[in-house]
């Protein structure tokens, strides 16, 4: 706690730079996920789910009636899908295909409703035999090294043990000669042959949360983790061209706003506009991991860090290439403030021309609904009118909550197929929508799309509720 103290002092000396109150002019270099259309997706969803950690099939609590309860009350059109290595490969060499099989029967449940789903190789604290989840035990090297339980859970990732097996994956210390990361890759690359041909599946995120046991910060980011990362690309690469490539930084620092050392990663799918490699990183401000919530002296600490956050983002951003999908935040909607962080995130998020997955959906505290599926008071805070596709490249997005006005603008590019989709919630629009500046193609009150023709030139679409 000492440690985290210190660091958040530092975290206040970070300060405030490019602070970008008005929506910025997202169409200028901004590289966005397209859907096959051609048309670029604004992804808002979920993580499913942080059961699956200690499932001993690795399956997700969902059943299909609740993902249909996601798409119907959150609109939602991405889901952060937990996957565990100990499951892909529960002995070395050895995949486990019914595994697979069920994972992408959930995808399916997710697809058929359009969502894009990004399957998350997730891990925390390594593995279950050092208290985490994600590796098998048989990729486990401790050297009789322990982890104790911690509380916060977070401070497991300085526990001897922990620091060992990362130690012993990324072959910073002398080991029995095996190269776990080879494994890793391997599973990754198994993962991508089997869903190669999945129009659901958005893409794939190489590492939850990477952590560089007791080599750290840029020595770490520029050393083992991007070679993985280009192992990993490459491999993947040979079963499957298509698909998306997110990548995270070191979330120690990262996650608070500190800059990461992360490098540009090469896609042998070429250069430029080619590439597929996405940023995923994750948001969780110190003083909220603290314990904090977002009133008072607090609250300006965390707007600081917000700013800093984005600052890094966008600058990681640039270098790699790569369009930002803010790959996990979130936090206990009981917290004082926290609605109002929720609505700040996203409203960055769209500045940013970022998609996000809110951490989680598993029912409890920090989610939209409760352990008996009632909804909490996230749920009207992510039920928010947005653009879901966008037929061009997108300039500017935004919901103003006071003035009831969806605001959309674009500009149409040759190739791209289809309409701007704009979801519009029944607790906003409960009469549907009325476009100015646009013309509506087509509106379906059941999954309350609203479609807007496009094609070339600039558009600009002020979209109000039916009187
Ligand atoms: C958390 C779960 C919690 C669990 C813990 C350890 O909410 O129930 O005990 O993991 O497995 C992350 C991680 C994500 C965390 C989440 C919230 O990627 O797995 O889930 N978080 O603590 N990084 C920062 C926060």
């Amino acid at each position: 706690a000492v440690v985290l103290a210190v660091a958040a002092a530092l975290l206040v000396a970070v300060g405030p730079r490019g602070a970008g109150a008005a929506p910025a002019d997202t169409a200028s270099g901004h590289r966005w996920i397209t859907d096959r259309q051609g048309r670029a997706l604004v992804l808002r969803g979920l993580s499913t789910a942080s059961s699956t950690k200690g499932a001993p099939d690795g399956m997700p609590w969902i059943e299909e009636k609740d993902v249909a309860r996601e798409r119907r009350e959150l609109g939602t059109n991405f889901v952060r899908f937990l996957l565990q290595w100990r499951k892909v490969e529960p002995s070395p060499g050895t995949y486990d295909r019914t595994y697979l099989r069920q994972v992408a029967e959930r995808v399916r449940w997710y697809g058929k409703r359009g969502h894009h789903v990004l399957l998350d190789m997730h891990q925390d604290l390594y593995g279950p035999r050092v208290g985490g989840n994600g590796a098998p035990a048989w990729a486990t090297g401790t050297d009789g090294l322990t982890s104790a339980p911690t509380d916060p859970w977070e401070l497991g990732y300085v526990e001897p043990g922990t620091v060992r097996a990362f130690d012993r994956f990324w072959g910073t210390v002398e080991g029995d000669g095996r190269d776990l990361r080879k494994h890793y890759v391997g599973a990754l690359r198994e993962v991508a042959r089997h869903f190669a041909a999945d129009d659901a599946v958005i893409g794939y995120d190489l590492m939850n949360e990477p952590w560089g046991g007791s080599v750290q910060g840029p020595a770490f980011e520029s050393g083992p983790l991007a070679r993985l990362y280009q192992d990993a690309i490459d491999a993947i690469r040979t079963v499957d061209r298509d698909h998306w490539l997110f990548v995270e930084p070191s979330a120690i620092g990262s996650n608070w706003g500190f800059a990461t050392g992360l490098p540009r990663l090469d896609d042998p799918r070429g250069d430029g506009d080619a590439a597929r490699i996405a940023y995923a990183p994750h948001l969780y401000p110190l003083p909220m991991d603290l314990g904090g919530g977002y009133t008072g002296s607090t609250k300006a600490q965390v707007d600081r860090s917000l700013r800093a956050w984005r600052d890094q983002t966008e600058k990681t951003a640039r270098r790699l290439g790569a369009p930002v999908v803010i790959g996990e935040f979130g936090l206990d909607v009981g917290l004082p403030g926290a609605m109002e962080y929720v609505e700040k995130v996203q409203r960055m998020a769209d500045d940013m021309g970022a998609g996000f997955a809110y951490w989680s959906n598993d029912p409890g505290t920090w989610a939209p609904w409760d352990a008996k599926l009632r909804p909490t008071r996230l749920l009207p805070v992510l039920d928010r009118p947005a653009p879901l596709a966008v037929a061009g490249d997108p300039v500017a997005y935004r919901w103003d909550a006071k003035r009831k006005a969806l605001t959309v603008s674009w500009r149409g590019t040759e190739g791209v197929r289809g309409g701007t989709e704009v979801r519009l919630p029944a607790r906003h629009f409960p009469r549907g929508g009325r476009a100015q500046g646009g013309e509506a193609a087509s509106w379906d009150p059941k999954s309350r799309i609203l479609t807007l023709t496009s094609g070339p030139g600039t558009h600009s679409v002020r979209i109000t509720p039916h009187a």
